[in-house]
């Protein structure tokens, strides 16, 4: 009898939640891979997009590289798998990649109902409209009517509904499963509105044919707090992938970045600081080699240098720091001290 339930539970959580994980599967399974795996875009400039050369960049694509220099010793011994916002968190789900770094937003649902655990938010963001400068609308509420052009499977997609019931406003909505199917219907002029993430939207609208002929109305309808996510069950991994990214907020708040770092580890007597470099930075807890987070700020670079380097104002995206600054200079960036 007992038996017969827990075949049914375990039927219910595969179908539901996918294979389920234990604590230490996800590491052992990335060492003897050699790679750690990681679910992006189809490509989102800033977060994740290959470049000329066919390599990976992005901010989302740097929280990956750094759990890699972490448990592997080296950012480069990464994978990079594209998906669409569909099948994402089935990717995640099934195993198929050990961790998700695709611009995607920590919400209860994905969190509660669909085994996942988000382990840090990398970008605060919120919810915009493109428009043709053409159309001289001005701000939202002049979209009474409009075609919007959006991804399916996005809390875009919900966020649209919401709001537009919300203002008593109608609106027609054509979803994509592939953001370039978005872009290119956008662009026909098929929809009068193109709605993403504010940071998708600063860089895609390089991909459409004259970039400066679009504005971005001023109105955020959301928070779309963006984070990698990993599954459920691997605590050892969660922390892992969860610190990787903390290490990364501590090197700018301590002013460490990879340009330093080595006369750093000489010369400074912070203690925080040399506890990160090395002298006692937890890798026995996280049962990786000793001087993971040296790895992650000398491969990777701390917050600020990714941040600037894909999508700061000396890069083609051209984002503030804004809400992602740093909680000393009024940021929302803060990691929990490293003692
Ligand atoms: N952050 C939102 C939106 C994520 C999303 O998929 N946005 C689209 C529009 S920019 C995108 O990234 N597309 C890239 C792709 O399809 O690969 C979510 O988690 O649902």
């Amino acid at each position: 009898m007992m038996k017969a339930i827990n075949t049914i539970l375990c039927l219910a959580w595969v179908l539901c939640w996918g294979v389920p994980v234990s604590a230490g599967d996800v590491l052992d399974k990335v060492k003897k891979q050699g790679y750690v795996e990681c679910g992006v875009s189809q490509g989102v400039p800033g977060f994740s997009a290959p470049d000329g050369s066919g390599q990976w960049r992005g901010l989302d694509v740097d929280a990956c590289r750094a759990v890699a220099a972490a448990v592997l010793g080296d950012a480069n011994k990464t994978k990079f798998r594209p998906l669409s916002a569909k099948e994402r968190f089935t990717a995640l789900q099934s195993g198929e990649i050990d961790l998700l770094a695709r611009n995607t937003t920590w919400t209860a649902d994905r969190a509660l109902s669909m085994g996942l655990r988000f382990t840090a938010v990398l970008y605060y963001d919120g919810q915009g409209f493109m428009v043709r400068k053409s159309q001289g609308i001005r701000s939202v509420k002049d979209l009474n009517g409009a075609t919007l052009c959006v991804n399916a499977g996005t809390t875009t997609e919900l966020n649209v509904a919401d709001f537009f019931r919300t203002n008593k406003m109608t609106y027609k909505i054509l979803t994509f499963a592939d953001i370039k199917e978005t872009m290119a219907a956008y662009d026909a002029g098929r929809c009068d509105v193109l709605s993403a993430d504010r940071s998708a939207l600063a860089g895609q609208r390089f991909i459409l044919k004259n970039p400066f002929d679009h504005v971005l109305l001023p109105d955020t309808i959301s928070k779309e707090p963006l984070s990698p996510a990993v599954r459920q069950g691997d605590d050892q991994w969660f922390e892992i992938v969860q610190w990787a990214f903390n290490v990364m907020l501590l090197g700018e708040e301590l002013g460490v970045s990879s340009k330093n770092i080595d006369e750093l580890k000489q010369t400074s007597t912070n203690p925080e600081i040399k506890r990160l470099l090395g002298e006692a930075d937890f890798a026995a807890q996280l049962t990786i080699e000793n001087g993971w987070a040296y790895r992650i700020l000398k491969q990777v670079g701390n917050y600020a240098e990714s941040f600037e380097r894909n999508v700061g104002t000396g890069s083609p995206i051209n984002l503030p720091r804004g809400m992602n600054a740093g909680w000393k200079q009024g940021g929302l960036m803060y990691a929990p001290p490293f003692r």
